[in-house]
């Protein structure tokens, strides 16, 4: 007497059947409770670029009502002072400077990040999370020998844990200018097929170089490639008419797609990693942004970042799904004003200071290279307020995997280290160090900051940026020396030595 069928149908008494209810009903609780993570990865935001962090003649309310919800990081940094490298060290927990091939990708590159390898993604999946990336990749796609544009693109971010992707195969400026949706291109006319070249010339294209006329933007330096939309690109294309982006609609392009991700999974537990086109160049905002800045397009374009930051928030808040999403938003390089085109940045920056004093910019081994925004809200958890802890994206990839219960090869998170607590503000320490990779490579350690010795030049006239290449050893001192005017390598040899051969000997793990 008092036995009954369990849900698995199989017979047992009360007592046992109770605990099974119960047992069920925290499993679901647990499900339920997963929080969501969005990743807001910006291009090339700089440390002063938002109102948070010190902008005061730019307007970033949305992004500033993130800090202000959540956690707002001083010390937090992307492992390079440019694109590739960075997400790949976020996605893989592994710094690039490991592997030759991770400078900045050309548009027709192979994937960096081969099928089964270990991600970020592949994780978050095996929790049982739905995982989108919806922008920018430029991680490489396809074999050796780079993808197929006009089949099945093989080896792309459905291989390495993806369950959606809707992207920009490499930056807004490199061919060819199509989205990839999952492993296709979308709206391609097979009548018209894509053909991409880096190296020589192909197709009747024109060309920025032989038809300046035909721009809609001057390039100040390098893109004089094949034009679309007006606008000269780095890396030759021909084909594909049908599938071209329109410039001034990709912000909205991917921030429809990244609402329409939410709403689809708003059951599910879910990881979007969201990576802007904003502010990268070639700046060309939507109409309704242009001008509004008056800074120029760079001005704009972070409006219109904004803009989408603003309405992914306001998606969650209708799906109640604020409280119990993680949105982090950092950044994957410093800061650039002009980086190639003609796009009145320069001329109309007046009082903005990109990087908020720091010294250098994109592709320098100083500060404002690789330090940048960092903020991470979560009402259900997270306390506001400000964290001066030592951060480093690289930690992304175990610090997530902690927060979803799930192991880590460490052979291929190599360099990941769980930073959650820090990350939450349930501690104010954070990494004892962190390694900035640019021409040269830096470590910090407190606030000391050695950056090893290069041959590179010291200065890259064409975006007027330091870049912290010196045939010396540099040594600074950040808390008394943030704009690391003084270098102290000659006074302190033992400081000198000791991170050296930190460096030396984090590199030979
Ligand atoms: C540089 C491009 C720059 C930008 C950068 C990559 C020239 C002259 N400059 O080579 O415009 O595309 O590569 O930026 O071509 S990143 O943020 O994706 O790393
Ligand atoms: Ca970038």
């Amino acid at each position: 007497m008092g036995y009954r069928w369990n849900m698995a149908g199989v017979l047992v008494e009360p007592a046992s059947m109770r605990f099974l209810i119960i047992f069920f009903l925290s499993i679901s609780l647990v499900q339920a409770q997963k929080p969501n993570v969005i990743l807001i990865y910006v291009d090339d935001l700089g440390y002063g670029d938002l109102g948070s962090y010190g902008s005061k003649t730019i307007k970033t309310p949305h992004m500033d009502r993130l800090a202000k919800q959540g956690l707002r990081f001083t010390q937090a940094y992307s492992t390079s002072a440019t694109c590739t490298p960075s997400r790949y060290s976020l996605l893989t927990g592994t710094y690039a400077v490991r592997r030759k091939d991770t400078g900045i990708a050309t548009g027709d590159a192979s994937a960096l990040i081969l099928p089964g390898q270990q991600t970020i993604a592949s994780i978050f999946s095996k929790a049982g999370y739905q995982s989108a990336v919806i922008g920018k990749w430029h991680l490489g796609l396809g074999p050796q020998g780079g993808p197929n544009w006009n089949g099945k693109i093989a080896q792309g971010p459905l291989d390495i844990g993806f369950t959606e992707a809707f992207i920009l195969p490499a930056t807004g400026d490199r061919v060819p200018c199509v989205y990839v949706e999952n492993d296709r291109v979308v709206g391609l006319d097979a009548n018209d097929p894509i053909q991409v070249s880096y190296t020589t010339k192909i197709g009747i294209m024109p060309t920025g170089k032989e038809n300046p006329e035909l721009l809609r933007m001057k390039h100040s330096h390098g893109h004089d490639q094949s034009i679309v939309n007006g606008v000269g690109r780095i890396g030759y294309m021909q084909g594909g008419t049908a599938a071209l982006w329109k410039d001034e609609d990709i912000a909205q392009r991917l921030t429809d797609r990244a609402k329409s991700f939410i709403g689809r999974n708003q059951r599910k537990p879910f990881f979007l990693y969201f990576a802007t086109h904003d502010i990268h160049v070639p700046r060309l905002p939507h109409a309704k942004f242009l001008g509004k800045s008056g800074h120029g397009n760079r001005g704009d374009a972070l409006l219109q970042l904004d803009d989408s930051v603003g309405q992914l928030m306001k998606t969650l808040d209708s799906l109640e799904l604020t409280k119990n999403t993680i949105v982090i938003l950092t950044s994957d390089n410093g800061p650039v004003v002009d980086d190639g085109y003609l796009d009145q940045s320069k001329e109309l920056l007046g009082d903005h200071r990109p990087a908020a004093g720091l010294k250098g910019g994109k592709y320098s081994s100083f500060e404002a290279g690789t330090r940048v925004p960092f903020i991470v809200s979560w009402p259900a958890k997270i306390k506001q307020g400000t964290s001066h802890a030592l951060l480093s994206q690289i930690d992304f990839v175990s610090s997530m995997a902690a927060l979803v219960g799930q192991k880590v090869d460490q052979n291929q998170a190599k360099d990941s280290d769980n930073q959650l607590a820090a990350w939450i503000g349930q501690s104010k320490e954070g990494r004892t160090y962190v390694i900035e990779q640019a021409g040269s490579l830096a470590i910090r350690q407190g606030d000391w900051k050695y950056i090893s010795p290069s041959k590179g030049a010291a200065v890259n006239a064409f975006v007027n940026i330091e870049l912290g290449n010196n045939p010396a050893d540099q040594l600074y001192n950040l808390s008394h020396d943030p704009a690391e005017k003084m270098n102290l390598a000659h006074e302190n040899p033992t400081k000198v030595q000791e991170l050296k051969l930190q460096l030396r000997a984090i590199m030979e793990k």
